[in-house]
This record gives C-alpha cells, sequence and structure tokens, in this order.
C-alpha cells in the first residue's frame, strides 16, 4: 500500500514536472517567434542602430536579436564624415560596406547616416594646409566631393540619407556652424542637390533632435517650405526622439510629427531612446558636446532598475508607440538608437559612465516586456 501511494505521488510528480516544462517550452516559443518587425510589417520599417562591433560580426548575440527583430538598419558612426572620410581623398569603406552588405543580405531598409553634420566633421574639412578657414567654393567642392564619393558607392542600395543632420538650433534659427558660415544656409540646399545627383533613387531626409521643440519645430518647418519651393529633393523629416520620462511632452512631439506630414513628405523616428536617469541639466536634447562631471548621486541605478522606474519606462514606451501607430499613415521607419541597454550612448551623455536603460533589449540581449507590449498593441 506504501509502495502505491509511493509510485501515485512519484507519477503524478512527473505529470506535474511534464506540464511545467511543456509550458516554459510554449512559453519559450512564443517569446522567440514574436518578432516586432513582423507584429509592425505593414505599420513601419522598425530598425536598430549598429556599432562596429556589430557590423563586423564580433558581437553574434546582438546581431540574433538584430536579425529576429529588426528590418531596418542604420550605423551609429562608422558613415560619420571624420570616419568615412579622415583625411581629404582618403576613404575607409571597411565598416560601411560591410553593413550595406549585412542589411542587403537580411533583405533590409538601410539609412545611410549622415552626409553633411558639423559634428564628427574631420579639421581638414573645413581648412587650408595653413590652418586657416577654407574659401566658400572650396568648401561646396569638398562637399560634393564627399557626398557624391560616399553616395554614388552605396547608390541603389541605401534607400534614405540623413543628408544634414542638425543644422537648426532650438529656437529655430540656423546653427553658426562652420558650414553655414562659410557657406551660407545654402550649404543644405547644395547638401540635397549633391545627394540627389550621385543617387535619384535614394529618399533624402533632413535629421534633427529635440523636434517636439516649438521653436524647433517653426525653424524646421520654414526649411522644409523652403527648400520644396525651391524645387530641392527632400522626401523625408527625421525626428530623432532622444527622450526622457518626463519630457517632451507626448502633445508637443505629436505637434510636430503632424506639422512636418502635413509638409507632405515622410517622417521618420530615426534615434529613439529612453533614459530614466536623473538630469539637473537644462540641455536635454543630444548636443554631444555638452559633458558635465560625475557625481554618484546623479547615477542612481547602477545595480538594477527599481520596478517603480521599470513601470514609468514601460508606459512611456507604451505611449509613444501608440502615438506612432496613430500616425501610421506618415511613418516610414522607428529606429532604436542601439540593440541593448549597454551599448547606448545614454550610459556616457551627458555624464560619462553612468548605467542606463534607454532601449527595448537588457544587456544579456533579453526582450523587456515592453517588446511584448508593443507586439499586442500593434495587433489589438
Ligand atoms: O551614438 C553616437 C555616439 O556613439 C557617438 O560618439 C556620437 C558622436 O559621433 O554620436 C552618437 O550618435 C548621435 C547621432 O549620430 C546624431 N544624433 C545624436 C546621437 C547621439 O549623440
Amino acid at each position: 500500500m506504501i509502495n502505491r501511494n509511493k509510485s501515485l505521488i512519484m507519477a503524478f510528480g512527473l505529470l506535474l514536472l511534464l506540464i511545467i516544462v511543456g509550458f516554459d517550452v510554449m512559453k519559450e516559443k512564443e517569446k522567440s517567434t514574436v518578432y516586432l518587425k513582423d507584429a509592425l510589417q505593414d505599420k513601419f520599417y522598425i530598425g536598430t542602430a549598429l556599432n562596429t562591433d556589430q557590423i563586423m560580426g564580433r558581437d553574434t548575440a546582438a546581431m540574433q536579436v538584430v536579425k529576429h527583430h529588426f528590418n531596418a538598419i542604420v550605423a551609429e558612426n562608422c558613415m560619420k564624415s571624420a570616419n568615412i572620410q579622415p583625411r581629404e581623398g582618403v576613404f575607409n569603406f571597411n565598416f560601411s560596406d560591410r553593413f550595406v552588405a549585412f542589411g542587403e543580405a537580411q533583405n533590409m531598409f538601410i539609412n545611410g547616416h549622415t552626409l553633411i553634420w558639423h559634428s564628427q566633421a574631420p579639421k581638414w574639412f573645413f581648412t587650408d594646409q595653413n590652418g586657416n578657414d577654407v574659401s566658400r567654393d572650396v568648401l561646396i567642392q569638398r562637399m560634393k566631393d564627399h557626398i557624391t564619393t560616399v553616395v554614388g558607392r552605396y547608390k541603389g542600395r541605401v534607400h534614405t540619407w540623413d543628408v544634414v543632420n542638425e543644422a537648426i538650433l532650438d529656437d529655430g534659427s540656423f546653427r553658426r556652424s562652420k558650414f553655414y558660415e562659410i557657406i551660407g544656409e545654402e550649404f543644405i540646399s547644395l547638401a540635397f542637390q549633391f545627394a540627389h545627383e550621385a543617387d535619384p533613387q535614394a529618399r533624402l531626409y533632413y535629421n534633427d533632435y529635440s523636434m517636439s521643440n516649438p521653436g524647433k519645430r517653426a525653424g524646421v518647418v520654414a526649411l522644409v517650405k523652403k527648400l520644396m519651393a525651391a524645387g530641392i529633393p527632400i522626401d523625408g523629416v527625421g525626428m530623432q526622439a532622444h527622450i526622457g520620462l518626463d519630457h517632451p511632452s507626448l502633445l508637443d512631439f505629436e505637434q510636430s510629427l503632424q506639422a512636418f506630414a502635413d509638409l507632405g513628405v515622410k517622417v521618420s523616428i530615426t534615434e529613439l531612446d529612453l533614459t530614466v536617469l536623473p538630469s539637473t541639466w537644462k540641455n536635454r536634447g543630444a548636443e554631444v558636446s555638452d559633458q558635465y562631471e560625475y557625481q554618484k548621486q546623479m547615477n542612481p541605478y547602477a545595480e538594477q532598475l527599481p520596478d517603480s522606474i521599470s513601470k514609468s519606462f514601460h508606459e512611456r514606451y507604451e505611449a509613444f508607440f501608440k502615438l506612432f501607430l496613430k500616425h501610421q499613415q506618415h511613418i516610414e521607419r522607428v529606429t532604436l538608437w542601439g540593440v541593448n541597454d549597454g551599448h547606448s550612448w545614454r550610459n556616457n551623455w551627458p555624464v560619462r559612465g553612468r548605467t542606463d536603460y534607454p532601449l527595448l533589449f537588457d544587456r544579456q540581449n533579453h526582450a523587456k516586456p515592453i517588446v511584448l507590449s508593443i507586439i499586442q498593441i500593434a495587433n489589438p
């Protein structure tokens, strides 16, 4: 009798174990077969930025996430002018060739970032051999050579280009960059023309941060109108979207999205990430040159993220994705600025060495719960 009971208990235990294992396998299967790109198919492309470790195939774990979940890519750094043309006439296409080949092999939507940007532009671009500013004509010729070479190399393969990046300030005025100082505001229309001549099929974007800011919104709207009125080929506006838990307001963001869409161009969300870290600094855009000293109290989640903050993070991303879905007819692409939290530039800006959690995948490349929520929101 005792033996019979023992066998019954063992059989029951085994059954329970099988059910639990079976359930886990089902859950794993469910997790691994529902991907963002499938859920968002027919709505907009869902993209991510690749760093050089990923492009060169060294970070294989992150690349699995990329292949499964994303159908659009952008190079985080390797196509910027300082990287791709470090010296005049000397181009480094090692990384960008691999990047474009990867995108093609995976049948992905490829964005080129970026042709004309005041930041990460090599010094030689603006100076002569004596270190003085070059003339307007020389700078225009250098812009033309740069754009023609880079866009021409990937003609028919890169679908969209961020032709000009961050040329408008938060108050809507032109940034006093070297391009602006030496050429005047015409550097923008020239850049678009050169890019169009190099690849008439590629769609051309103006890209900037803090786009929900009403001043910048007005400046960008005025710029795009002017370009269109002059017959300059501009196809889209990129809203970078380096957002935080309490900024910008969803309403401001939506008003900018609508204002750009009303111009008749496409809108893309080009560099989405959501910092959870405190900020006492006024500047909330993405001005790369802003840097502040490390203070321990400004790095409160070095070990892990408290549940309350994870919850706010989740709700905030949900709100933004609902907004993107609401405006899906205007949106070509939504791109995250990095694959997992460990890669994000946010860990080092505007203070070096903090631990931030701004992306959809954690440092182990596990999907955060927000991934499943986005999938569900997209398919109610
Ligand atoms: O994420 C990029 C970081 O690795 C680089 O050091 C930095 C300077 O090149 O640029 C970061 O990406 C920027 C993007 O190119 C333009 N918009 C703001 C982004 C964050 O600074």
